[in-house]
Formats: structure tokens, sequence, C-alpha cells
């Protein structure tokens, strides 16, 4: 079965490779030939993931999901949220993000925060919402090299390291993203099987 993933984060897309059976074919957005940016116009990650799997189904009719993520700190009231992307600007500058975070929480004590997605599956005409949530704290400075995003400032609960610093596997297997998948999965499983 293909099944467009529509976004243009590739390390996004890196991530969600991984965790696909091998009965799923993934497809990028660029090899649809969707190469615009599909502008997040919603006011909350629901709304944001729709609008992005609708955008293909609308202009490609094809089978699509698409994910949108926040990171939600609890001493900000849930900022960045929806605007995790352009919480320092519309430059969309991971490290802007990065230092403009660590910056807001340099004398907050309650450090807890939490990543959440959401997908939205577009399929045969219905649209399935599926979420995945980790907890975790935010550092008081960056610590690793890999992953992306604010991966090297949040730490999950039950780890000393951050996203940054844990492998892609690791990550995968507690994420945020990770669950979602598994629970989009489970659906897709469910409907071959009737
Ligand atoms: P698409 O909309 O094309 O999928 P995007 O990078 O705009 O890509 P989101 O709107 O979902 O993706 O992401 C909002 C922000 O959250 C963005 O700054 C990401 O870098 C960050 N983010 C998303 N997933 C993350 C993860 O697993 N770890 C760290 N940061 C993440």
């Amino acid at each position: 079965m293909q099944l467009v993933f529509a976004t243009h984060n590739t390390n996004k897309l890196e991530e969600v490779k991984k965790l696909m059976p091998v009965h799923i074919h993934l497809v990028s957005l660029s090899e649809i030939g969707c190469l615009e940016d599909i502008p997040e116009t919603g006011e909350s990650l629901e709304e944001n993931a729709q609008i992005k799997a609708n955008y293909v189904t609308e202009n490609y009719n094809l089978p699509c999901f698409a994910d949108d993520t926040g990171l939600l700190v609890n001493a900000l009231n849930g900022a960045p949220g929806v605007y995790s992307a352009r919480y320092a600007g519309e430059g969309k500058n991971t490290e802007d993000n990065m230092t403009k975070l660590l910056s807001e929480m340099r004398s907050v004590t309650d450090r807890s925060a939490h990543f959440k997605t959401i997908i939205a599956l577009n399929l045969k005409g219905e649209t399935h919402l599926f979420e995945g949530i980790v907890e975790g704290e935010i550092t008081s400075e960056r610590a690793g090299g890999d992953g992306f995003g604010y991966d090297p400032i949040f730490s999950p609960n039950g780890y000393e390291e951050t996203f940054a610093q844990l492998s892609l596997k690791t990550k995968n297997s507690i994420s945020h993203r990770g669950k979602a998948i598994q629970k989009l999965m489970t659906h897709l499983r469910q409907l071959s099987n009737v």
C-alpha cells in the first residue's frame, strides 16, 4: 500500500520510515511533486495536521497522513505549543527557538514539558486522528548532536539524556511521534483484516 507522509521535514520522514512495516510504501511530498510549503494556519495541532493532510487529498487525491507536533511547557502555559516552529520568528530557526526557550526558562524551577503529536490520516474518504505524548523536562542547556528541533533541550522522563543524545531507535520507542505512529499502524492493520 502506498501512503504519502505530508511533511517537508526530512528528519521526521527518516524517523517515520524506520517505523513503517514493509507492506507500506511511504512516499514523501517531493516524490509526488509537491514542493510548495503548505500553510499551517490552524490554531491547534489537530487543525494543522488536518490542513496538511487535506492539502494532499485535495490536490493529489492520494492516501496520506500528516503530523503536527508541538512542545508544551507547563510553566509557560503550554507555549510554544502550536507555534513551536515559529517560536522565535517566521524564519523557523531551530537554534533561535531553543535560545528563546532557554532564556524564558532561566529562572523557572518547574521545567516539566511534553511533546505532543497529532497525526491526521485521510484514507478512503475518512479522516482519523491519532495522538502521541511524551512527558519530560526542559534541560538548562543544550546536549547531544542527534535528532532535530528541540531535541537537544528535552529530556524524557526516566532518562538522564536528552532526545539528541539518545539513539533514534530509543527515541522512536518512547516518543510522541513513535506512539502516534503505533496507533496509526494498529488502525491500518485492523483495516486490512476486514
Ligand atoms: P512539516 O510541517 O513539514 O511536517 P515542521 O518542521 O513544520 O514540518 P511541525 O510543525 O510539526 O513540523 O513542528 C513544529 C516544531 O516542533 C518544529 O520546530 C520542529 O522542529 C519541532 N519538532 C517537531 N517534532 C520534533 C521532535 O520529534 N523533536 C524535537 N522537535 C520537534
